[in-house]
């Protein structure tokens, strides 16, 4: 081929590259046009291939229009590249833009559980008179369940009908009261002692709106010298007082609890009708808030605890019903079936 020819040839070639490179819109189609032209089968490389064939006066002269043909290909594909990815970026920024004055997406907030509510204010009020809490198993032995708690062997609450056994050992089950906590605590302590025990029990109970197999207690113990009946009833009106947030009349039953001699249920005067009547008292003006006694000296011999220098209150109450009675909720199985309608009350 003549020198003429192929500097035509490379005149056309570079013109169709540029307009090629021109048109390309994407990386890809930038890096196409540079194969289709400076590849292993590209058009300049195959001009490059015929040089062999010019006189070799002329070959200097055409390969330096070649490489000054190449620099300024790649000159522009090196541009373009650069503008695609810049326009590219540009519309990714624009399309991902986020609008920081848009309101936000506001978190789901949680409830704390009703029982978890009265539990936590029913332990503030007893550590305002210097009481701790004090926890221990839910899987205990008869011993700490009944026998430490003067229940004798053939005692009806020690019955399969009321008392959930399990499968570890003959003397083995779940505990039905938080009792079993203070009898712990008074063979690994020596008095005065103020404790109150919050916790899980467990009782064979058939499920009904005001009766669960599990529910929630919370036991209180003092030992001293010299504690009376009335240091008790003093405690105690004065828990009733703050937790419903007003002086209330307070008056005691009579009645029986293997661990406490005398044995007394605490009624408080209705704080919803002041005593007046209502619905949640049932129209007697009075509620069954708790039941508690003098520790029963057999239970303090039982721990080694001399019942002629010291002596003591306890007190029992059930959560869940507490919590009926203060939050007006009418179903005991509300508090353990999880649903929102429910739980976002409190
Ligand atoms: C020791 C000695 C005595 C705890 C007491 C009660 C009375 C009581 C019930 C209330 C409703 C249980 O949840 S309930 O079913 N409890 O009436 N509990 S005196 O007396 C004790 C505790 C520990 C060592």
């Amino acid at each position: 081929m003549a020198s003429e020819d192929l500097a035509n040839e490379l005149a056309q070639v570079e013109e169709i590259a540029l307009a090629a490179i021109a048109s390309a819109n994407t990386s890809q189609e930038v890096e196409d046009v540079r194969l289709n032209v400076l590849g292993q089968k590209g058009r300049l490389t195959a001009v490059l291939k015929s040089l062999g064939q010019l006189d070799a006066a002329d070959r200097p002269r055409i390969g330096q229009i070649v490489n000054d043909i190449k620099k300024r290909i790649q000159g522009r594909l090196d541009e373009r590249k650069e503008a695609v990815y810049l326009t590219a970026l540009d519309a990714k920024l624009q399309s991902e833009r986020i609008d920081v004055t848009l309101p936000g997406i506001a978190p789901r907030l949680g409830h704390i559980h009703p029982l978890t509510q009265i539990t936590t204010e029913i332990i503030d009020v007893f550590y305002g008179m210097g009481f701790s809490v004090a926890e221990g198993p839910e899987v205990e032995t008869d011993y700490y369940n009944f026998d430490a708690l003067n229940t004798p062997a053939n005692h009806p609450a020690r019955d399969e009908q009321d008392t959930f056994y399990t499968n570890l050992g003959p003397n083995v089950l779940l505990r039905s009261q938080t009792s079993t906590v203070q009898i712990r605590v008074m063979e690994n302590n020596k008095p005065p002692l103020r404790i109150i025990s919050p916790g899980r029990v467990y009782r064979n109970e058939e499920v009904n709106a005001r009766k669960y197999p599990l529910f929630h207690q919370l036991e209180g113990l003092l030992i001293d010298r010299d504690v009376t009946f009335g240091d008790l009833k003093g405690t105690l009106t004065e828990f009733i007082r703050l937790l419903f947030g007003k002086p209330l009349k307070t008056r005691f039953r009579p009645d029986f609890f293997p661990f406490t001699e005398p044995s007394a249920e605490l009624d408080s005067e209705c704080p919803f009708c002041n005593g007046a009547g209502c619905k949640t008292c049932g129209h007697r003006g009075w509620l069954e808030l708790l039941g508690c006694g003098m520790v029963d000296p057999n239970v303090l011999k039982g721990v080694g605890i001399d019942a002629e220098e010291w002596s003591g209150f306890a007190f029992g109450m059930g959560i869940e019903r507490l919590a009926m009675l203060k939050y007006d909720i009418n179903d005991i199985r509300n508090f353990y079936t999880n649903d929102l309608r429910f739980l976002e009350q409190f």
